[in-house]
């Protein structure tokens, strides 16, 4: 055998196959200057900084691309060396203004390479002129004078975010880096994830937020508090302000990578009208009180109203922007102090169809599949989601898996930004997936494409479904979904070849009056494939709030307490009982919507709704305002005087994400830390701290001093899924449940040992067509959603620069439905459902396919909400919101 060894200095080194010779020396120990490489990305190869020598004769090559071989002699560093990068150092310096860079050891990369290598700050022989700074764009600024034409902004940009938004134009000293075709930098195809930031050696890319400021007086790590991907951030801070967000680079979850919400939309904290002290409405006029004030006033009045009209006339929302240890507390102070299970949370306007349909199929209603399975999977099934969009940095991984050879298929009435990138593109009318996924189920099935060994041992219900597909006419579901059968064909023959598959869903299966089913039949195809509970593959519904996956897992449902508990069992009943003292009511309380129609009847008296702005969120507005009137009490604990707190009785003011300390649960169970980056306003309070105040002045002995108490109290009550979980257990990655002991590790795959129901449940599913399908008089049909300057409500991402990138709500119609209706790109339209009416800003494109429609529901101005019906899913209780019937008719200017 051939000697696989190469030596490195005095080092004799083994060949790992692949690595560089920069890679082994790192390994050895040997620290070679690079300026054009990174670790994160592909070597560029082109600055020459790290040249070595590589054989006994001093052979010269650059350590970064060149890979180790058996043999090599490598020498890192010789006065040679040293004095052939000194000078290429020289040539890039000296290429720009004297003391445009100044040697440093805590300057900027180039200048810490300047203090290594011994280069002065003036380069002699200059003859540049000075380039204006581009500060056009709200978080980045280019500063041309600085760039080196290193490429590393146009490797992170392709390699990490998948955006190609830069170039190099021109040729030898005249090469420069351009934005596409854009001359600015706002006008270019930019997301604003500011991965060139972070990789940029110079400066020439950076933050605006930046500018002027000196280093952070403190770092710390903390859990993005927007959306479910549960990116970590490097929190820095300067004079107890947020002075800029980094993505935490050794992050399993996000690998240092961010989007513009978690990294840039900060400045909402330090918004000069956060709530500061409790409010207090009489008639239309608000007044402040401290908090004991408020703290007593409150548990006085919910046991007032609970001796009055008896425990089921009191409800609460639990909030998913808040942390786990408040879910968990407030559930806790109604079903204990109040006696109630009318507790539920916007998951059920949400994911609550995905929960319901995998909880059925599988046994557990979460992902059983992890971010980390992206890169690992032959083929992807992206099923009404938008991902770079609503979850970016998920987003921009499985754009890389479909650049680097990965199958995609995209199911989505829209052109999303992925479907450019997709193998196939199904493009069903809104709210037919069921007899689409049938139809690829259909045809695995008949022509033989399944996992047999799979399906025999680890399912039941083939052979009633097998059945029921038999029967189903492709045709005739062409003619229902409009999709072709062709590329129902194309799609099933990808997955069969591609398989074991990974189906990332959202809630374009799951806000539809099937949602249930849609997720049930996008199961179906992942247990015909033999995909669920195998790693690179499974089901990966994107949850949506930061902690949405936790709110529910801490018993923020109406029919389940902690940990997806049963209300009747009685173990579970007897350790309540241990526990809490009391044992919840046997009885399932009442979901977001009964409760909002039982308040319009004045069966439900009072609602305490924790960050959730259900009077714009919320579906057929107009409904949900009225109902919020009638109520005796509303409690509202808020950042901000939303639209639903304008109606509170009590308004509690609420700290921030970056404000606290408490845990969140992403989309794929891993539950993380949330820590306290900056204080919150003076008067603004932890939810949970307050949760646990308003329950002791109601006569409980509540003792938790902090957010680690409350974690080790739900540990204790649900071991099955969290046993195994304490703070000390969460640095650095989190712990993905189900944990139940302290010495497990946490699960990265569910139901790979099998289901945790037994076998997985294939289900024959009828479609049931919405009855907005049919609505005479509205032609189009609405899908409502998402951008991704903005968050939901919009309460915070509207008070941030984010509001110069996208200043307002709009609606897409389709190029040819806008010609047909004199609609110009930017004109306000008029838009009409049998529920109300609101006009919104046209965006002309052919992202939408004609005959439908959609709109974003950032901006109260919108009231996107007015517009979307009652109708919910019968079995979930979601709301239907991406499918209204609705005429769309342009204003005249004037009324615009
Ligand atoms: N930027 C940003 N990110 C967010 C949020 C935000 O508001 N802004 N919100 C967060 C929250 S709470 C959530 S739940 C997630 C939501 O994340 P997503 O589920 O990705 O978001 P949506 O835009 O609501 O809908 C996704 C897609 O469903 C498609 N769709 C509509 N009807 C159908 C259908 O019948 N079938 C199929 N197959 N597709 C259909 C739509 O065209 C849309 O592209 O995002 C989270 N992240
Ligand atoms: N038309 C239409 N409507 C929809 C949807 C749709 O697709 N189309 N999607 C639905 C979905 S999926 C969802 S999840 C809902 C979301 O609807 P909401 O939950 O109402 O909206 P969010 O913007 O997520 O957050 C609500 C509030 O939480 C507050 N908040 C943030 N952090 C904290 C905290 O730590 N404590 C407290 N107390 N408050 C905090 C914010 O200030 C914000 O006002 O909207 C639903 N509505
Ligand atoms: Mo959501």
């Amino acid at each position: 055998m051939t000697d696989q060894t190469a030596t490195i200095g005095d080092k004799k080194i083994s060949i790992h196959p692949g690595e560089t010779i920069l890679q082994a020396s790192r390994r050895a120990g040997f620290d070679i200057p690079t300026l054009c490489y990174h670790a994160d990305l592909s070597p560029e190869g082109g600055c020459r900084v790290c040249l070595v020598e590589t054989d006994a004769r001093g052979r010269i090559q650059a350590a970064c691309h060149t890979p180790l071989q058996p043999g090599m002699e490598i020498q890192t560093s010789s006065p040679r060396l040293e004095s052939l990068r000194r000078n290429i150092l020289t040539l890039y310096v000296s290429a720009h203004p004297p003391n445009t860079f100044r040697p440093s050891s805590v300057g900027t990369e180039i200048e810490r390479l300047m203090h290594r290598l011994g280069i002065p700050a003036y380069a002699p022989g200059h003859t540049g002129k000075s380039v204006p700074v581009d500060e056009s764009h709200p978080y980045l600024r280019f500063q041309r004078s600085l760039c080196i034409n290193c490429r590393r902004c146009l490797h992170a940009c392709e390699e990490i975010q998948g955006q190609f938004v830069y170039g190099l134009e021109g040729r030898g000293s005249s090469t420069h880096l351009i934005f596409g075709p854009s001359e600015r930098f706002a006008d270019s195809p930019c997301v604003s994830c500011g991965s060139c930031v972070d990789h940029c050696p110079t400066g020439a890319i950076s933050d605006i937020d930046r500018i002027g400021a000196h280093a952070p007086d403190a770092v710390v790590q903390s859990t993005c508090g927007y959306c479910g991907v549960g990116c970590q951030l490097d929190v820095e801070v300067s004079d107890s302000r947020i002075a800029r967000i980094r993505g935490t680079s050794e992050a399993e979850v996000n690998h240092g990578h961010l989007c513009v919400k978690g990294r840039y939309a900060h400045a909402f904290h330090h918004s000069g009208d956060r709530l500061t002290a409790p409010l207090l409405r009489t008639g239309d006029s608000w007044r402040e009180v401290a908090w004991p004030e408020a703290i007593s006033w409150l548990s006085r009045r919910l046991l007032e109203l609970r001796d009055r009209f008896g425990p089921d006339s009191l409800g609460v929302f639990t909030s998913s922007r808040s942390t786990n240890e408040a879910a968990y507390l407030l559930q806790k102070l109604f079903r204990t102090r109040i006696g109630t299970n009318n507790v539920d949370c916007c998951a059920r306007v949400c994911h609550s169809s995905t929960a319901l349909a995998l909880q059925t199929v599988t046994g557990t209603g979460a992902a059983t599949a992890s971010y980390a399975d992206i890169p690992l999977t032959g083929v992807i099934v992206l099923a009404g989601a938008n991902a770079t969009e609503a979850h970016p940095v998920v987003g921009a991984r499985i754009k890389q898996a479909a650049l680097s050879g990965s199958a995609l298929i995209v199911i989505d009435p829209r052109r999303i930004e992925l479907a450019e990138f997709a193998s196939v593109h199904l493009r069903p009318r809104p709210g037919t997936n069921v007899p689409l996924f049938n139809a690829i189920a259909k045809v695995l099935v008949e022509s033989g494409q399944i996992d047999e060994a799979y399906v025999e041992s680890r399912t039941e219900g083939f052979a009633e479904l097998s059945n029921f597909l038999g029967a189903l006419s492709l045709a005739q579901i062409e003619k229902i979904t409009g999709v072709d059968r062709k590329e129902i064909t194309a799609a099933a023959a990808l997955l069969a070849k591609n398989r074991p598959a990974l189906f990332v869903s959202g809630l374009g299966l799951s806000e539809l009056t099937q949602g249930t089913a849609s997720v049930m039949a996008l199961c179906n195809l992942g247990m015909l494939t033999g995909s669920i509970g195998k790693p690179g593959a499974g089901m990966l519904p994107l949850r949506g709030q930061n902690n949405v996956q936790g709110n529910a897992d801490m018993g923020g449902m109406p029919n389940q307490v902690t940990g997806y508990q049963s209300l009747t069992d009685p173990d579970v009943r007897a350790r309540l009982e241990q526990i809490w003292g009391i044992a919840p009511p046997r009885e399932a309380g009442l979901t977001i919507s009964e409760m909002i129609d039982a308040a319009a009847k004045g069966k439900i008296k009072a609602l305490w709704m924790q960050g959730e702005d259900v009077a714009q969120s919320d579906p057929n507005q107009t409904h949900v305002i009225e109902a919020l009137k009638t109520l005796e009490l509303l409690v509202v604990q808020e950042m901000f005087m939303s639209e639903t707190a304008r109606f509170a009785h009590l308004v509690l003011p609420a700290a921030g994400s970056l404000e606290q300390e408490g845990t969140f649960t992403n989309g794929e169970r891993r539950i993380q830390l949330v820590r306290s980056a900056v204080q919150a306003p003076a008067g603004a309070r932890a939810d949970w701290e307050v949760i646990r105040d308003v329950a002791n002045a109601m006569g409980a002995q509540w003792t938790h001093e902090t957010p680690s108490d409350v974690m080790d109290e739900i540990a204790w009550v649900a071991p099955k899924l969290f046993g195994g979980v304490s703070y000390a257990r969460l640095k650095p990655n989190g712990l993905q449940w189900p944990c139940p002991t302290a010495d497990h590790p946490g699960t990265a795959t569910v139901h790979a040992q099998g289901f945790l129901r037994g076998k997985g449940k294939l289900v024959a599913l009828e479609y049931v067509p919405s009855p907005e399908h049919t609505q005479d008089g509205y032609p189009f049909l609405l899908i409502t959603g998402r951008a991704l300057e903005h968050y939901n409500v919009g309460t915070m991402t509207r008070r941030t620069p984010n509001r110069s990138l996208l200043p307002a709500d709009f609606v897409e119609i389709h190029r040819d439905d806008a010609a047909r209706l004199n609609i110009m790109d930017g004109q306000t339209v008029q838009i009409q459902s049998q529920w109300g009416s609101t006009r919104a800003p046209a965006r002309v494109s052919e992202r939408v396919s004609p005959g439908t429609l959609f709109l974003t529901f950032h901006f109260p101005e919108t009231h996107t909400n007015v517009l979307t019906s009652p109708y919910v899913d019968p079995q979930s209780k979601c709301p239907e919101y991406k499918v209204t019937a609705v005429a769309i008719s342009p204003l005249p200017e004037e009324a615009a």
